[in-house]
Order: structure tokens, then sequence, then C-alpha cells
């Protein structure tokens, strides 16, 4: 005997909940089991909506932010100064868009398709990391970009290849292999300058430090009190280090690297706390981080116009490939 289709609104909001069926609260017992026994879940698996549309969410949201990151680098692949150095860049560039597609592969085996996606971030209903709405003024930008932003995602993403869905885990582990080697080229390309440079190459590393630091400790997301999705990300095993852990986690790590650069990273308020073990610092602008995320940052509009201007681009590409697929198809049936 089923319930589903029961209605049962009443006044109280609590009571405003459908009454699941027995067979859909078994279904989430035996779901929620399986998570605090720390097993995977497969695409074919049974899942609860709100599991997978939080899933779809935050997975569609990493593609974009991977794609997206793509353009504030790739400014630079016609200027970089040496040969090495644009090998590197262009690998790192076509990495970012690797990432992107293992990602969007990931969230289509949960049942939304690529078009959907990318129609959401064309149309400004998608979000992508707050970061990357920052423009990349000089050559030490990328550097910074690899030393703080890779290491900043890095920091976040090493816990999701833990994550409780399994196609999604399995795309980070390779993922953070490759983001680790991106945060290394970046601290070494820093290094140089900082070691080897001139006084004017010293400044301009410092002067993308002072840019790129703040937006940077920003990208692990609001403060865990005003985190609406964590506590249930949390619960699911989707999320398992949370914002302001992974923040702090960040900080300590950049404090010590900035050393062996010789970089001033630019907060007054960072000094070492002995009772806590940890790096305090200064008060976080919160009001500039939703201002980028409303869409108001200094460079959300071009990135969104890059990203519609590749596609509409593409349109060539796509229908070629659809025709060629058609034509195939249609020669196998002949042959058969
Ligand atoms: N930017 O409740 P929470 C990279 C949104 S990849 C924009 O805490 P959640 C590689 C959040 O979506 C970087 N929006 O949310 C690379 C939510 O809005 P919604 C991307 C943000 O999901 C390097 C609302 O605020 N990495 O860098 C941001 O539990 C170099 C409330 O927040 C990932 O996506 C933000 N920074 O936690 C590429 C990793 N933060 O959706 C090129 C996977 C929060 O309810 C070059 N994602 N929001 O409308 C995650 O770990 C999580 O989704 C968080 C946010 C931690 C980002």
């Amino acid at each position: 005997m089923y319930t589903q289709a029961m209605d049962t609104l009443g006044k109280d909001a609590e009571d405003r909940k459908p009454v699941r069926s027995a067979e859909q609260a078994m279904l989430e017992a035996r779901f929620d089991a399986r998570i605090d026994d720390g097993a995977f879940i497969e695409a074919k698996d049974w899942m609860p909506d709100h599991y997978r549309k939080t899933l779809v969410r935050q997975i569609s949201q990493h593609a974009h932010s991977e794609i997206v990151g793509m353009l504030p680098e790739g400014n630079w692949i016609s200027r970089a100064p040496t040969l090495k150095r644009k090998a590197i860049l262009l690998a790192k560039v076509q990495d970012e868009g690797g990432h992107g597609l293992y990602l969007y592969a990931a969230a289509e085996t949960l049942g939304t398709s690529r078009d959907e996606m990318l129609y959401a971030l064309h149309t400004g209903k998608a979000k992508y990391s707050s970061i990357f709405n920052y423009p990349t003024l000089t050559w030490a930008d990328v550097g910074a970009i690899g030393w703080l932003v890779d290491g900043a995602a890095i920091m976040n993403q090493v816990p999701i290849c833990r994550c409780s869905y399994a196609p999604y885990a399995r795309a980070m582990v390779r993922i953070c292999r490759e983001e680790s080697f991106h945060q290394r080229q970046g601290f070494e390309s820093l290094l140089t300058m900082m070691q080897h440079g001139t006084e004017a190459q010293k400044a301009m590393v410092q002067d993308a430090v002072d840019r790129w630091w703040w937006p940077s400790v920003m990208m692990f997301g609001p403060p865990d009190d005003q985190s609406p999705n964590s506590a249930q990300s949390m619960r699911w095993g989707i999320k398992r280090i949370s914002n302001d852990e992974l923040r702090q986690k960040f900080v300590d790590a950049a404090v010590e690297q900035a050393k062996v650069l010789g970089v001033t990273l630019p907060d007054p308020d960072l000094k070492w706390n002995e009772e806590r073990q940890h790096h305090d610092f200064g008060a976080i602008d919160w009001d500039e981080f939703w201002n980028v995320i409303a869409g108001n940052g200094p460079c959300n509009r071009e990135r969104i116009a890059a990203r519609v201007k590749a596609w509409d681009d593409g349109a060539w590409v796509r229908e070629a490939a659809l025709a060629h697929a058609e034509k195939q198809q249609q020669r196998f049936k002949e042959a058969a």
C-alpha cells in the first residue's frame, strides 16, 4: 500500500510536507544507512530527489567554474614571456577545459543534459566561482592564480575525492592531481620572479598577490553560519569539510608559502594564534563577495559574453558532428 498521492496539507509549515509512502521512507532509511556506512552511491542507485538536485547544482557550478576559469589565464597565452611559460600555460588552460568536461559528464549521469546546464550558465541562472570575475592585469596574475586560486581549489577539492557520489568522486581524483601541478607551476613562476627578477617584476608579483588574496579567501563560500547548503551536504557526505575550516587550512598553508616567496599577504590582522594553533585573519568583505555573485563583479558580463560567443561560434561544429553521426548511423543501418 502506497500513500504518496495523499494530500495532507495542513496549516503549519511542518504539516505542509507531503506524507512519504512507506516504500519511500524505507528507501530513504536504506540510503541514509549507506551514507552512514561510508558507501559510495552510483548513478543507477536510488537516491532522494534533493540529493540529486544538490549534486547537479554543485557539480554543474563546479564545471562552469572550470570553463569560465579558462578565460582569465587564456588572456595571457599569446603574451607569455617565454616559450616554456607559454607551453605550461597552454597545458594548464587545456586541463581546466578537460576538468569542465569530466564534471559535465558526472552531472549528466544524474539526468541533466549538458545543453540544459550550459543554457543555465549562458542565461545567468547558474553560478560559477566568484574568483573568475576578477581581471588578469599583468603576467604575475597568472602566477598568483596558480599559487592562490589553484591552491584554494585543491584545498576545497581534495575532500571531494571522498564525496558520496562516486562519479563525482572519481572525476575529482584526476582533477586534483592536475590541480596540484597547476598550483606548483604558479608558485614556481612567482618564485622565479621574486628570486631572479628586477625590482619592477618583484613589485608586480606583490601587486598581483595584493589583488588576488582576498578573492581567494572568499572562494570557499560564505561563513558556515550563513551557508544554507552546508548542513545537508555534510550530512550526505557531499561536502566533507566546512567552508570555514577549509578557509582556515588555506590561510595557514599560504602564510608559510608567502614567507618562502618573500611576499606580504595584504592583511594587517593576520597573525599566529598560539591558543588556536591557527592564524587569525582580518574581516572578509562579504558585501563584495555577494555583489560579485549577483553578477556585478569587475568582469561578470565580459565572462558570460565570452562563453555565449564561444557557444554561438561553435554551432557549426555541433551541427557538423550531428550530421556526421546521422550519416554513420544510416550507413550502419544499410549495411545491417
Ligand atoms: N562563488 O551554502 P553554500 C577552480 C554560492 S574550480 C560563487 O556554502 P555550497 C579550478 C553557493 O553556490 C572553483 N558562488 O554553498 C580552477 C550557494 O548558492 P546556490 C570552483 C558561491 O554549495 C582554478 C550560496 O553561495 N570549485 O577554481 C561561492 O554548500 C584556476 C551559498 O553557499 C567548486 O565549485 C563562490 N566562491 O558550498 C579553474 C568546488 N561560494 O547554489 C581555472 C565544488 C558559495 O545555493 C583556474 N563546490 N557560493 O544558489 C563546492 O565545494 C561548494 O559548492 C562551495 C559552496 C564550497 C563552492
